[in-house]
């Protein structure tokens, strides 16, 4: 299906304010981990040129950023916490402006999902509680078992909700025009949130609002840190991914989406869905009642196509999708569903870590 130029209807080519965020369309790229980033986890001029590539999206959600040395969990990722890596980011900023697109930074702290390989000194990794995730880690090296994270004391969390907004300073020195707080994905903010991860006693435990109470601190301090119109939040109710889950999601995430309502913040990431799980899998759960809850600017994501995308921006369910896989093997995707053209498909071989080959080289439509 071509896109009409007549139609005064809203759809996917629509350009958006989300805040201070003027996007050219409503085709958000999904941030995805690459595991590419250079020595000291700097920005490489590669990513520069991926994220460059891509820079027709209405707006680019990078691939999650530490904000610290404890929230990595992954080797080769690139943060935000060290001055060479704010410079680092700087050519990645600059090539997506210059050619006319937006980049919002991912902030992540993965909280558990870690290893004393992956932490300065050896430590171990913090979290709201000490219990250990299911699973393994890639350390770099080999696969080991996750261990017994250390909880945070009560004491410790004024430092973790600083280091979220000194991550939303370096953001604008390295010239993003936004950030994104990652909240989802059993990292350590959706850690605090679900209740199979959080068994605190204290004021960030137990009731939903105590589960919701760092997420929300986090997300006050960093939009005084940089303005509430250049926030935004990734959320991902019923994920499993990192094994997590909640007895109650719609009740937490009601909750919680009713709270952001007055930070008035630039948008909600919502990630539909149960992993990479096909739709007839996920875990029930009533997302139309989050758009009605929640009055900003709502991005849904997850397993959309072009159909369905149209679809869901058309009718007001969503004011934007945003694409993962769709984005990384079709750097021209905009163009590419604005025409009707074909789509590359996405090569799961070159996936996470490498250099050269993959992400970078996926080729245009001709002319
Ligand atoms: C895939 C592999 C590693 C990390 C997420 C940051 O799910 C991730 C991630 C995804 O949010």
């Amino acid at each position: 299906m071509a896109h009409s130029k007549e139609s005064n209807v809203t759809d996917l080519f629509s350009p958006a304010r989300f805040g201070t965020l003027d996007l050219a369309n409503r085709i958000v790229m999904s941030s995805l981990t690459r595991n590419r980033a250079g020595v000291g986890n700097v920005p490489t001029p590669l990513m520069a040129e991926y994220y460059r590539q891509r820079a027709s999206a209405g707006l680019i959600l990078t691939e999650a950023t530490p904000i610290c040395a404890e929230g990595h969990g992954y080797p080769r990722t690139p943060g935000i916490h060290t001055p060479e890596q704010v410079e680092g980011w700087k050519p990645v900023t600059d090539a997506v402006h210059g050619a006319g697109g937006k980049i919002a930074v991912q902030l992540w702290h993965v909280g558990r999902i870690s290893h004393p390989d992956l932490q300065p000194g050896g430590i171990l990794p913090v979290a709201p509680s000490a219990i250990r995730p299911a699973g393994q880690v890639f350390t770099g090296q080999t696969m080991k078992d996750y261990v017994t994270p250390r909880a945070l004391l009560l004491s410790e969390i004024p430092g973790v909700v600083e280091s979220y907004a000194q991550a939303a300073r370096h953001a604008m020195d390295a010239g993003f025009d936004g950030v994104e707080i990652h909240a989802g994905n059993g990292y350590l903010l959706d850690q605090f949130l679900r209740t199979s991860t959080n068994q605190r006693n204290d004021a960030y435990g137990g009731s939903k609002e105590n589960r919701a109470r760092l997420l929300l601190e986090v997300l006050e301090a960093v939009c005084k840190a940089i303005g509430h119109d250049r926030v935004g939040l990734r959320l991902s109710p019923v994920t499993p991914f990192n094994d997590i889950s909640d007895e109650n999601p719609q009740d937490t995430f009601e909750y919680v989406v009713g709270q952001l309502n007055p930070l008035k913040l630039a948008f909600l990431d919502l990630l539909q869905g149960t992993g990479g799980a096909p739709r007839e899998q996920w875990i029930p759960f009533d997302y139309d009642r989050l758009r009605t809850l929640y009055t900003g600017n709502l991005i849904r994501n997850n397993g959309y196509d072009f159909e369905t995308a149209q679809q869901a921006v058309t009718s007001g369910a969503a004011d934007a999708i945003a694409f993962g896989r769709l984005l990384l093997a079709n750097p021209d995707l905009v163009e590419r569903l604005r025409r009707g053209a074909p789509l590359n498909a996405l090569d799961y071989d070159t996936l996470y870590s490498g250099e050269e080959k993959g992400y970078t080289d996926y080729p245009f439509l001709a002319g």
